[in-house]
């Protein structure tokens, strides 16, 4: 930033409705800084030479959108989108055979029972809030990223090696999955997974008004088996959640420690709470059997006046809501929310929090007043946190030791800096901020409302992430990037962590079922031989893609005929992925390079009916299609 502008103190967001802005400013060569748009300003370190790969991976949430986002960073350029909550045109997701399994099988039977009166197989939104990798030795060790479903109630796994979903699982007895958080120490490990709201624990329509008898449900799930370890009934709510460096402790945030059904209720009271589990504790009672056993899983009673060492509540200003751990593996910032203010808790001191008549504060060690709106906090690995604040519409930044001397009586002011984001920023995120290896190069905002920041696009707007340098003394905005809705989380991995495939290997677990169904129908997948196998109704179709050619020209089945279209990649050149779209039929997916993908359909067409590549691969890529030749009944 140019000194002039530097001593002009204008307020971004003063100038902000002057139409004229851009052009006023546009002299100073900071033109992005006030809402026009100038490369060059935004140039910096933050932009990339064609070719130019990023340093970092950024894995980003999608919200309601369902889906995970990979974004390069500095440049902020998006690189994949994985399908995971949601339904994907362009993949087949949710709709080849491969993808309907992880789907499908980790749904309780109730909900299967549920989606079929409804007539579907599978939920086809999602609410995607918390993307973050499995840790080894508190930092990312590149295997896996586990993300939430607020909205129906799930958590799937993503695998780094090809970047696609692996396994979804429903959680029973908790409603809504919220916050999620790898364990750090000594490795993940637990994935711990946040039920938002709270409803009878036996929820089976008998109890609607008698709030005393709702619960909310806390899980630990194996993250190498994603099977459920245990859970913990809470008292009030919770909302997000994070653990220790230490693997002796998890925590969550309640809003609603109120028990409240409206908002008026929920808001009540001054002082909300933080519930701290004691993994061990909690891992004895399992092994002792001090739990009951509701639909198939473990649940420990962790609630208020339980007077057991599972739990415990420690008292918070207003309704907190991010909860993140230090790199310095000892402090935990918990944002305020309708609080301005941040509490510091020190996990060297939960030991003590577990004995007998414990004050339930002797944890905090520093309460920092911030601003207004305080959600999420992130950390450059030098001491320094980075808070947003969502209603002053700014990151600020402070410094963890002076809070604490702050609280313990010293007259010190932690804030360092306040810089305006544009605007109402939730979560932030730091270069490799949330492990032990934070290097604080990178600070990502990421804001609810864009407003004024791009051209308008009609009533619904994009959001904006705004990427800032945290190198220097000061902070500076270096890049705003319109995003699609609603990225709530992201993480940013160096690029050495992350090692994905340029092809499948031929034994990949994902079709295992279409090897299987092969070898019973005598077709080994990997010596190719092209086949049309009828077996009753059903036919079972195998064909092989090499550039620019299906190997099968054509096929016939009958109407009414349940068909089921094999289709290997036996291309093994990096980017050659192919893809398999049968025309007028609904039917599309990618089979990416030495993949077997498959999809099913009822054959309820005459006629003859065009199968083409839907994924440029070749100039020939227009010529890659067949024909299915579906014979009328009785003919
Ligand atoms: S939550 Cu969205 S801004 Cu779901 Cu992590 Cu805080
Ligand atoms: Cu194969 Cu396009």
């Amino acid at each position: 930033m140019s000194e002039d502008l530097k001593n002009m103190k204008v307020s971004r967001r003063g100038v902000m409705g002057a139409a004229a802005t851009g052009a006023v400013l546009a002299g100073t060569g900071v033109g992005s800084l006030v809402g026009g748009a100038s490369p060059a300003a935004a140039s910096g370190k933050a932009s990339m030479a064609p070719g130019e790969l990023d340093e970092y991976y950024g894995f980003w949430s999608s919200g309601q959108a369902g889906e995970m986002r990979v974004l390069g960073v500095p440049s902020m350029r998006e690189l994949m989108r994985v399908p995971v909550f949601n339904r994907c045109s362009a993949t087949g997701w949710g709709q080849t055979n491969e993808s309907l399994k992880i789907l499908t099988e980790g749904l309780t039977d109730k909900t299967k029972e549920f989606l079929a009166a409804n007539g579907k197989k599978t939920y086809d939104n999602g609410d995607l809030h918390h993307p973050h990798m499995s840790f080894t030795d508190g930092t990312y060790d590149g295997r896996y990223l586990f993300m939430n479903d607020k909205a129906n109630t799930r958590v799937a796994r993503v695998r780094v090696d090809i970047m696609k979903c692996d396994k979804i699982i429903e959680i029973p007895n908790a409603h809504d999955i919220h916050g999620l958080r790898p364990q750090k120490y000594p490795r993940t490990g637990y994935v711990f997974a946040n039920g938002e709201h709270e409803a009878p624990l036996v929820n089976d329509g008998s109890i609607l008004n008698e709030p005393d008898k709702y619960t909310n449900i806390y899980t630990a799930i194996d993250g190498d088996t994603m099977e459920i370890a245990w859970q913990v009934m809470v008292s009030g709510n919770l909302d997000n959640t994070d653990c220790d460096y230490q693997g002796k402790y998890a925590f969550s945030t309640s809003y609603n420690s109120e028990m409240g059904m409206n908002l008026a209720e929920m808001t009540e009271s001054e002082l909300d709470h933080v519930v701290v589990f004691n993994l061990k504790e909690i891992e004895k009672a399992i092994e002792t059997g001090d739990y009951q056993e509701l639909n198939g899983v473990k649940i420990v009673d962790g609630r208020k006046g339980s007077n057991k060492k599972y739990t415990r509540y420690i008292p918070i200003p207003n309704s907190p809501h991010g909860i993140n751990t230090a790199p310095d593996g000892k402090h935990v910032c918990i944002a305020g929310k309708l609080s301005p203010t941040v509490s510091v808790m020190d996990v060297t001191k939960l030991d003590a929090l577990f004995e007998e008549d414990a004050d339930p504060r002797s944890a905090i060690v520093a309460e920092p007043q911030l601003g207004l709106g305080p959600l999420h906090t992130a950390y450059d690995g030098q001491g320094n946190c980075f808070t947003t604040l969502f209603l002053d519409s700014q990151v600020v930044k402070w410094n963890l030791e002076a809070a604490v001397k702050q609280y313990a009586g010293e007259d010190v002011d932690p804030i360092l800096e306040k810089v305006d984001v544009h605007y109402q920023p939730g979560h932030n995120s730091t270069s490799m901020g949330e492990t032990k290896d934070a290097d604080g190069k990178w600070l990502v905002s990421m804001n609810k409302f864009s407003k004024d920041r791009f051209l308008n696009v009609g009533p619904l707007k994009p959001e904006n992430e705004q990427l800032i340098d945290i190198t220097g003394s000061s902070m500076e905005v270096v890049h705003d990037g319109p995003t699609f809705a609603e990225p709530h989380d992201s993480i940013i991995v160096r690029r050495d962590i992350v090692n994905p495939k340029n092809a499948y290997d031929r034994n990949d677990p994902i079709w295992d079922d279409a090897r299987k169904q092969a070898e019973a129908d005598g077709v080994d997948l990997d010596d190719w031989q092209d086949s049309v196998i009828r077996d009753g109704n059903k036919v079972r179709v195998y064909m092989s893609s090499q550039a620019p050619n299906f190997s099968l020209e054509d096929f016939t089945v009958k109407e009414g005929d349940e068909v089921t279209v094999y289709v290997t990649n036996l291309d093994d050149i990096d980017d050659l992925t192919h893809g398999f779209c049968m025309a007028n039929f609904g039917v599309a997916m990618e089979v990416g390079p030495q993949a077997t993908a498959s999809v099913t359909f009822v054959a309820s067409r005459p006629g003859v009916h065009w199968f083409y590549c839907q994924w440029f691969c070749h100039a020939l890529h227009m010529e890659m299609r067949g024909r299915m030749f579906v014979e009328p009944k009785g003919a």
